[in-house]
């Protein structure tokens, strides 16, 4: 039965949480029994490309190997296919995917997916790495969660992935090399209860400090902690203040959404699948470089906000990545070269259309098909603009 419940969560009285859509209490509906102790929660926001999915797999390991803890993963973005999941679920982890845009409009998937992920597999934490755009995670997702669902999940303080390399950028500060998005990552650390800063293996010393100064200045109660996925700088502290008791206590604030609207509607998405013949052994690193290199050279380095590419094949998995003009491997499992059948997905963020975007994916992957003697079928893609993050469960009442 559909109930209605309504609390004041904001300090400000004139915002209430209505609740109209929602089971207060779905979970005798999920499969398994209802887990006696509320299973944690970390939610992880912060820019496109920041290094939220290498994070919460580096944490997911290290928590594994350490202390055999059980993770399960929550993937989020909008479109069909994406490449996160696959990269997580290479990793060993279970992974439910949230892909019809942010959490925060999918609140009702959220809970529904966290639930079975809680209540089939008992996991001792689940890491939801939220859309890179989402600016409204305080108030749309874990107040919610807290209010609703207290039985069932017990909410880790909101992590928030910063860039520092990009953060000069990101954050305003250099006029030569305009960001993709100001609005929405300074948002996104004004909502932070902890902020991650990643990366950090790329800069000196002083430009950290740099970045650390400004970001007390727009949020100077924030937990800092400079990271690195390369050289595992800090992930033992991440994961154990994920893993910790410590709950999210901060109150959410009122913004006006649409504020981020422009920036948003700047960026053109697509998501691209094939299934991949090699009838001769072919190098998977080669391929996908060849791949990233034709949409690289197709737009200006900034308008890059993250370009992800995987192949998976019966015998190995390679993923690459590139932010700006920053183009890396992020994992190779298995072997280097692949024979066969196998897959590739591919998902960009770019400040372009949406047209212009698929055009030039379509037309790299065939380029370097043909160079490589890799046949490709079943294409599919899909290119947009992504969805305004307004949270569906909001309204304000005068
Ligand atoms: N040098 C360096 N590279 C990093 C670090 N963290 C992440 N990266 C790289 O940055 C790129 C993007 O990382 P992801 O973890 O995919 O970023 P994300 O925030 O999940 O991106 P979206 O899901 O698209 O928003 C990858 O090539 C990572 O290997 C880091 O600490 N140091
Ligand atoms: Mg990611």
């Amino acid at each position: 039965m559909l109930k209605e419940s309504r609390s004041r969560i904001f300090d400000s009285p004139a915002i209430y949480l209505i609740v109209e859509r929602f089971p207060v209490n779905v979970s005798n509906n999920m499969a398994g029994d209802k887990p006696r102790n509320p299973v944690r929660i970390a939610i992880i926001g912060g820019f496109l490309g920041a290094g939220k999915s290498s994070m919460a797999m580096a944490v997911g390991q290290y928590l594994k190997e350490k202390q055999n803890a059980l993770i399960a993963i929550i993937t989020n973005d909008q479109g069909n296919v994406l490449v996160d999941t696959e990269f997580m679920r290479s990793g060993g982890f279970d992974v439910e995917e949230i892909r019809g845009g942010c959490f925060c409009v999918n609140f009702e998937e959220f809970v529904k997916n966290a639930q079975n992920l809680a209540f089939t597999k008992r996991p001792d934490l689940i890491i939801a790495e939220s859309i890179g755009t989402a600016t409204n995670l305080l108030a749309a997702v874990i107040s919610p969660l807290k209010e609703l669902y207290p039985q069932d999940f017990e909410i880790a303080p909101l992590f928030v992935v910063v860039d520092c390399q990009a953060a000069n950028e990101s954050l305003g500060h250099d006029e030569n090399s305009p960001a993709v998005a100001t609005l929405i990552p300074v948002q996104q650390i004004k909502e932070a209860e902890i902020i991650v800063l990643s990366k950090c293996d790329l800069v000196e010393k002083k430009q950290l400090d740099a970045v650390i100064e400004h970001i007390k200045i727009l949020n100077p109660e924030a937990m800092i902690i400079p990271y690195s996925f390369i050289t595992k700088t800090n992930v033992e502290k991440i994961a154990e203040l994920m893993i910790s008791k410590k709950t999210s206590t901060k109150k959410p604030f009122e913004v006006d959404q649409k504020i981020f609207a422009r920036e948003k509607a700047m960026l053109g998405w697509c998501n691209y699948s094939a299934g991949i013949i090699a009838d001769e052994r072919v190098d998977a690193r080669t391929f996908l470089v060849e791949i990233m290199k034709g949409i690289a050279e197709h737009f200006d380095s900034h308008s890059l906000a993250h370009v992800k590419a995987i192949i998976a094949s019966a015998r190995s998995t390679m993923k690459l990545s590139l932010v700006g003009d920053r183009l890396r491997i992020d994992d190779l499992r298995g072997e280097r070269y692949f024979v066969g059948e196998g897959k590739l997905v591919i998902n960009a963020r770019v400040c372009s259309t949406p047209e212009e975007l698929k055009q030039s994916i379509i037309n790299s992957v065939r380029n370097s098909s043909r160079a490589m003697r890799v046949r490709i079928f079943n294409e599919q893609e899909v290119a947009f603009v992504p969805k305004p993050e307004v949270s569906s469960q909001f309204l304000k009442i005068q």
